[in-house]
């Protein structure tokens, strides 16, 4: 395919509650869109996870929208690209900025299940037909809105339960949640708010048959927490610290881990998320796929990832009526009552594009290339 022009596009869009995470709070995402069309007119489109400011991962919101106005998009542009997964190599001039390379990424994979007219997941080599949802809840003003929160996950299906910490915030709400819901599958996401001297209080943590603790140490450590995973009997999970399938194999081989969060935008896009979930898959570490309060457009993609076969445990994909008041994907991303999303059956990402909505919430945008709308 020969890609004629990329659009960017900055949306605003407010969430229904903040989310509190170790690193801060998130009211409102700022979410760069890229459309991008190929000669024939067929169009794919791809979000950018990158947060609003450079707190989860040293990229963000203008960050990423500038490297891709100026380097990837030109780079892309103009180019025949043999397949969606040769996108990296137009682009392997620049260095890191793995989430607005994704951006473009996932958008060429979409055009080009497209023009292949299957589901994006079927193109991806998806093998499950309905994925496990779990569900990730910030930090609370109070324990309390926090189990009433679990309630309602609960009662609406979700497999698992996903409470953030950060140090005043772990040993007793962990207690509390654990003495209210005896027998849910649990677990907690530190986003790097520790250190190994805190090892005692993850052995404290031992108690409360966590299915594992998600990046407990910095955020590009794998040496640490292979220490870590060694004196307590939880199962480490890697998010931050993995960027590809080279990360993955050094914190399998390390034994800084037992099991690995894959997400899109940190990876580079669904190739390099491909290679991690082989990489895995044939070293026994399951993986689930983890989630950057995306809107629909990155929802859809997680959703096709998520349909590989490594793809084991549930995952942060949730349904779009937890985070937005209306999506931009038609029809709105949904759980059924066992907690699982059924991979949709239309070619591409498989859900329409809202442009009218996404038109509304635009506040920039971009065109590089020569435009055929
Ligand atoms: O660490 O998984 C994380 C959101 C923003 C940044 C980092 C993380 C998260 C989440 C939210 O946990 C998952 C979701 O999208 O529901
Ligand atoms: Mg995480």
């Amino acid at each position: 395919m020969i890609i004629s022009s990329i659009e960017l596009r900055e949306i605003r869009l407010p969430l229904i509650h903040f989310f509190e995470t170790s690193f801060g709070r998130t009211t409102e995402r700022r979410i760069v869109l890229a459309r991008v069309i190929d000669r024939d007119g067929v169009e794919g489109w791809g979000e950018c996870t990158a947060g609003e400011g450079p707190f989860y991962s040293d990229e963000w919101t203008d960050g990423a929208w500038s490297t891709l106005e100026k380097f990837l998009a030109p780079m892309v542009v103009g180019k025949k690209i043999e397949d969606a997964s040769g996108t990296w190599l137009a682009m392997k001039p620049v260095r890191g900025h793995r989430m607005a390379k994704a951006t473009i990424e996932t958008a060429c994979w979409d055009l080009a299940a497209k023009r292949a007219g299957v589901p994006l997941w079927q193109y991806l080599g998806g093998v499950q037909t309905e994925i496990p949802c779990g569900v990730s809840i910030g930090i609370q003003d109070s324990p309390a809105i926090l189990i009433e929160k679990i309630e309602r996950e609960l009662a609406a299906g979700y497999q698992r339960i996903k409470i953030k910490i950060k140090p005043g915030w772990d040993l007793s709400i962990i207690e509390q949640v654990r003495q209210r819901f005896g027998n849910i599958r649990l677990m907690g996401d530190a986003n790097s708010a520790y250190s190994l001297a805190d090892t005692p209080l993850f052995q404290e943590l031992d108690r409360f048959d966590l299915m594992m603790i998600e990046q407990p140490l910095a955020h590009d450590d794998i040496f640490d927490h292979a220490k870590l995973q060694q004196q307590i009997k939880t199962p480490v999970c890697l998010d931050e610290s993995i960027h590809s399938a080279e990360d993955a194999t050094h914190a399998i081989e390390l034994g800084s881990g037992r099991i690995i969060n894959v997400k899109l935008g940190r990876v580079g896009g669904h190739a390099e998320a491909q290679r991690v979930e082989k990489v895995c898959r044939e070293n026994g570490i399951p993986v689930w796929c983890g989630g950057m309060l995306e809107s629909g457009v990155g929802r859809a993609h997680n959703i096709a990832m998520a349909t590989l076969a490594g793809f084991t445990l549930p995952g942060d994909i949730s349904a779009s009526a937890r985070y937005w008041a209306e999506d931009i994907i038609e029809p709105a991303v949904t759980v059924t009552p066992r907690g699982t999303i059924t991979a949709p059956q239309k070619p591409g990402i498989g859900y329409d594009v809202n442009l009218e909505r996404i038109e509304e919430l635009t506040a920039r945008k971009e065109i590089i290339g020569r435009s055929q709308i």
